[in-house]
């Protein structure tokens, strides 16, 4: 046991080594949970317990705290971020997870290193807690973390939030381990998805997979009651608001579009580099449109930023080619000189820069296969502080059940995507404007501190009604 009233478990810290020639020091890594954790972190004793991102020890300039928050690494070798990550989480889970875009891959081998990998975090977490402490645990890397704690310390209030889609009952009967991953995720107090659909094919699956009693937001188990539901994730509203207002950001807004050459619009694209986004689709419709004459270079141009991510991965080596072929193509055929049709770049660009990219942009192409929420998205429409700008948005995104005043689309639907396209281009400043502000009322009224600090409640209150005084919950 150890002394920590709030302890986070997520895959990854919030932390990264950065390597200048021989030196070595660590800095914070790019991610919203550390933003959206960090207030309600700094305010208790927290501990926040993870992988450092890389195999091996992490040597002795490891920070053992990071700006008032304690950080406890959890170790990996070769052949588990091979197995456990690589594998179990990002070509098993994370495909399934997403509609099956991709075929997952089913090894027994990955799925033994998963059991093993959320056994090592559970047991730090359980070394870590003080007793009757909150241990909040994160995303599909470690649903098996939460069984594994309870046995291990039932004193403890786990919640467990899902970052991505959990899918229908049918995609996920394919998993093997499917029974196990359920049971894993009943270890929890409370089990937290991005939108009610996740929160009820997890319910039934707990139903009808397990046998269980219950409804879509209570499921019961012997003596004990889980509960289950939507906390749709957001941004931190008051930070990008406030760079939005920077004048050096805004400058830097101006400088790109004049960079691009001060075109009638600027149609933006920012994403992870994954083949769920559906970056390619976007691109196509693009394409379609210059070949129908409706955007022409000079005139138009869109940027496509993508980050590097899982870069290992073969299927992610595949995306990233296939999206350069596809860049390429529509610069040969419909680029002038000195006037690209699109702008794409593979990298990492700072928050500020983002910001600017966002205050630059006409329209906002947000059009995932599938995905948990999208940030990107509510990222747009904090920084859009003079309500202009327009957003696409993909049904499949979780966003989309809440960012009602965006061009929603299919993205499979190559014409309905074209259509809103045109739309916004086309749409005139009133209904442009009123669009933007109802979207930025949505997205501020429900910004990242709120959803940390709703799910912790609903933990509290989950745990306060089962807690006998001083004693130990079952
Ligand atoms: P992601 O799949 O990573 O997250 P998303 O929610 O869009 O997807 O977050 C991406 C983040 O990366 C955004 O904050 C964005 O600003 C940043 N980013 C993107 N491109 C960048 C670039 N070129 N440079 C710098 N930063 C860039 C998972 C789920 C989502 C869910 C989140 C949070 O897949 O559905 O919304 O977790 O729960």
């Amino acid at each position: 046991m150890g002394d920590f009233d709030l302890v986070v478990v997520a895959n990854r810290l919030p932390v990264e080594r950065l390597t200048a020639g021989t030196t070595t020091t660590w800095g914070i890594s790019p991610g919203g949970l550390v933003s959206a954790l960090s207030p309600v972190l700094e305010s208790r004793n927290a501990v926040w317990i993870g992988w450092p991102g890389e195999v091996g020890e992490v040597g002795a300039s490891f920070p053992v705290n990071w700006e008032g928050i304690a950080l406890k690494p959890v170790l990996l070798s070769e052949d588990e971020r091979d197995e456990f990550y690589l594998g179990f989480a990002n070509a098993t889970l994370w495909p399934l997870y997403h509609d099956a875009i991709r075929s997952p891959t089913f090894d027994r081998t990955w799925w033994h290193a998963y059991v093993d990998v959320n056994a090592r975090f559970a047991k730090t977490a359980a070394e870590t807690a003080a007793f009757g402490a909150i241990v909040w645990v994160h995303d599909y890397q470690l649903q098996l973390v939460p069984k594994m704690l309870r046995d291990l310390r039932p004193d403890l209030r786990i919640g467990f939030f899902l970052h991505i889609p959990f899918p229908p009952r049918e995609l996920f009967m394919q998993l093997p381990w499917r029974r196990e991953i359920v049971e894993g995720l009943l270890g929890a107090d409370l089990v937290g998805f991005q939108v009610p659909g996740a929160a009820s094919n997890f319910s039934r699956l707990a139903r009808h997979l397990v046998g269980l009693r219950g409804t879509d937001s209570l499921v019961d188990l012997a003596g004990r009651q889980v509960r289950v539901g939507a906390f749709p994730i957001s941004v931190d509203t008051g930070r990008l608001m406030e760079r939005a207002r920077d004048p050096a950001v805004q400058t830097r807004a101006l400088q790109i579009r004049s960079d691009l050459g001060d075109p009638e619009a600027v149609l933006l694209g920012v994403d992870r580099l994954d083949y769920t986004k559906g970056i390619d689709h976007r691109i196509m419709a693009v394409k379609e449109l210059f070949a129908d004459g409706t955007l022409s270079a000079g005139r138009h141009v869109m940027v496509q930023m993508a980050v590097p991510s899982r870069e290992e991965d073969p299927h992610y080596q595949r995306e990233r080619e296939h999206l350069e072929q596809l860049v390429s193509e529509v610069n040969g055929e419909f680029a002038d000189v000195g006037h690209p049709a699109i702008h794409y770049l593979y990298q990492s660009v700072s928050f500020d820069e983002l910001i600017s990219l966002y205050l630059a942009a006409d329209v906002m192409l947000v059009t995932p296969l599938r995905d948990g929420m999208n940030l990107v998205a509510k990222e747009y429409v904090m920084s859009r502080i003079d309500a202009t700008g327009c957003l696409v948005l993909s049904e499949f995104a979780g966003a989309a059940s809440e960012l009602r005043g965006s061009l929603l689309i299919n993205p499979y639907d190559l014409d309905a995507t074209k259509n809103a396209i045109r739309h916004a281009l086309e749409m005139d400043k009133t209904e442009e404007r009123a669009r933007m502000r109802r979207l930025r009322r949505i997205v501020r009224r429900h910004d990242v501190h709120r959803w940390a600090s709703s799910f912790l409640v609903a933990l509290d209150e989950q745990t306060a009604s089962e807690t006998p005084e001083g004693g130990q919950r079952h």
